[in-house]
């Protein structure tokens, strides 16, 4: 438990330093547009980000290669018409030093930068139950109140490193994928290994390949990755895509998932086999997630028809990788398509076919532990002189257990959510009045900026509503709670129920409690409810006035 320093006899907590209405934690997607709404809104707000600029995710996630793979203006904000007709997306799958460069002009188009304070990590939040606000702590000493305490923390935001054995003694150097360093970090010549094989592992693989002296990838379970299809945007479709800004907020305010694709109206044996190859082709060709979206429609509910499409992808990775043995352990064997999230690439699979390049099967030969100059598998050293984890995240609830939050009574929100996740809307806990968590655990199955933007109108509205209404604590039943979180594991259970053996349900993390860290009902469901909670004074959400004299109301 945090010792907030000062004494504490009006019934404010003690040794405060700044209050503020909102507090956000995190600049990333979600947490500047929270900042901008609550802004907007009328109330005071800061922000503490860790990093030491704006991006959250895609501030951390700089390493080569790093893009997009939602297209760019499906995933940029679409709150204002103007942002969206002014920033030109140079391609339909940016990569990160432009989405960098976005987010920072997002922030000082709207002058929200003087709300945000970097280089700041929260390291406790307790509830303050006699004022019904929130203490925070920083890294390095200071304290802040809030009323309501927003943690834009992402579900991506913590690295994964797996405890191999010596790693500390490794004399190379190591990064995470997640934590790349902002100077560049010079690979040209060097010996690398690449350890992991998910999204950000079949990105920087091409993107490396062809300045290092050698790279060895560790794959332990192989995916199906197809082609991102990248291009740059030509005027004409810039023209068109300012042009179409309506239609596209509507279309993507309908999509189940957030995209702009259009689902396919055939099942997989309505074709014959020579139309299926054809709609294949097209659906290799297409970009993106497409292949998922506008894909048959039972490829994710009946197993012959996602065989069907396995097998058309595992031919063209025998197609593309020269040597036979090394396609063979690309190919998945374990997992149907969409069972992971899967990869989208530019050249992962012909990176393959480089002299300098090999794949190590860890499930083959395991790896035993790290020297000093190299990784032990069962069948020998290999030396390195840069290992590079992409090894994943501690998804969804990684970055809100490791900040401190304790609701009512002192309660650990770890403690709370010891058997995984409960929340209503994938925005509040039962117990934790005034904490908020949009784009965290129970939020995105899909393109993430929209369900989360989503949530963040749905916090605001709900803050709006208080103030309006003279209250100033904010709680969620916890019969709602348990509803929704049973209605999640509910949806989680029923076909087409993937992701058991993924990082969907934490299992990547060892000793994580396995439950669905999504919310798989779609965008359109969450939009119901939502207008539902809203037409019945955000009932189930329960409302008290802020104890007398407690506002923490000072302009940040
Ligand atoms: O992480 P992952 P990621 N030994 O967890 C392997 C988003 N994203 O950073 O599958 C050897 O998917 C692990 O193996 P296995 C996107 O949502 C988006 O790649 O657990 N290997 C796996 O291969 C994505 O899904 C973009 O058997 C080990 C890999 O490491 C999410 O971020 C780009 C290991 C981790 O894959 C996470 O992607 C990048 C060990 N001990 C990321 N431990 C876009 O394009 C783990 N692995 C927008």
């Amino acid at each position: 438990m945090v010792e907030f320093s000062g004494a504490a006899g009006d019934g404010r907590p003690p040794g405060a330093e700044g209050d503020v209405e909102v507090l956000v934690v995190g600049a990333g997607i979600t947490g500047i547009y929270q900042c901008y709404r609550a802004r907007e809104a009328g109330f005071s707000v800061a922000v503490l980000e860790a990093g030491e600029g704006v991006g959250g995710t895609w501030y951390w996630n700089r390493y080569p290669g790093a893009r997009f793979d939602s297209e760019s203006y499906t995933y940029g904000y679409l709150f204002s018409r103007e942002l969206f007709e002014e920033w030109e997306w140079q391609e339909h799958f940016s990569a990160q030093p432009e989405i960098e460069r976005y987010l920072n002009h997002v922030v000082d188009r709207f002058d929200l930068r003087r709300h945000i304070r970097f280089g700041a990590r929260v390291t406790a939040a307790e509830y303050h139950e006699p004022s019904g606000t929130w203490c925070v702590a920083v890294d390095g000493g200071s304290q802040l109140r809030a009323r309501y305490l927003v943690a834009a923390t992402g579900v991506l935001s913590v690295p994964h490193v797996p405890d191999v054995p010596g790693r500390g003694g490794f004399r190379g150097e190591q990064y995470h994928t997640g934590r790349w360093p902002r100077t560049p970090v010079d690979l040209a010549g060097k010996r690398v290994a690449v350890v992991g094989t998910g999204s950000s592992g079949v990105q920087i693989v091409p993107a490396i390949v062809g300045e290092v002296a050698e790279l060895t990838v560790y794959q332990r379970t192989a995916h199906w990755c197809t082609p991102l299809n990248n291009a740059p945007i030509t005027p004409d479709e810039q023209a068109r895509l300012r042009a179409e800004f309506e239609s596209i907020r509507r279309t993507l305010d309908t999509s189940p998932h957030g995209f702009l694709h259009r689902a396919h109206d055939r099942a997989t044996f309505d074709d014959d086999p020579e139309e299926r190859r054809a709609f294949y082709e097209k659906m290799w060709n297409s970009p993106g997630f497409m292949k998922l979206t506008s894909n048959y429609t039972d490829l994710l509910f009946d197993p012959e028809a996602n065989a069907q499409w396995c097998g058309f992808i595992a031919e063209k990775i025998r197609g593309i990788v020269h040597d036979p043995v090394t396609a063979e352990k690309l190919i998945p064997k374990d997992h149907r398509y969409g069972e992971h999230r899967p990869p989208f690439a530019t050249g992962y699979y012909e990176a393959f076919n480089e002299p300098h390049v090999t794949l190590v099967d860890v499930r083959e030969t395991p790896i035993v532990r790290m020297t000093a100059t190299g990784i032990e598998t069962t069948a020998g050293v290999r030396e390195h002189d840069v290992v590079i984890w992409a090894t994943g995240f501690d998804f969804g609830t990684g970055a809100l257990a490791r900040m401190g939050i304790r609701g009512r009574g002192g309660v650990p929100l770890v403690e709370h959510w010891a058997d995984g996740p409960r929340t209503y809307l994938g925005v509040q806990t039962a117990g934790f009045p005034n904490l908020f968590f949009p784009g965290g655990p129970h939020a995105a199955a899909g393109n993430n900026p929209r369900y989360n933007g989503d949530q963040v109108d749905f916090v605001t509205d709900l803050l709006v509503y208080a103030r309006d209404h003279g209250f100033g604590v904010v709680e969620v039943d916890a019969a709602a709670e348990e509803e929704w979180t049973a209605m999640i594991d509910r949806n989680a259970a029923r076909p087409p129920s993937f992701g058991a053996a993924s990082y969907y349900f934490g299992a990547n993390i060892p000793g994580k409690p396995r439950r669905y860290l999504l919310n798989a009902a779609g965008r359109p469901k969450l939009h119901a409810m939502i207008a539902e909670i809203v037409a019945n004074d955000f009932r189930p959400f329960r409302f008290a006035p802020a104890p007398a004299g407690t506002g923490a109301d000072a302009t940040a």
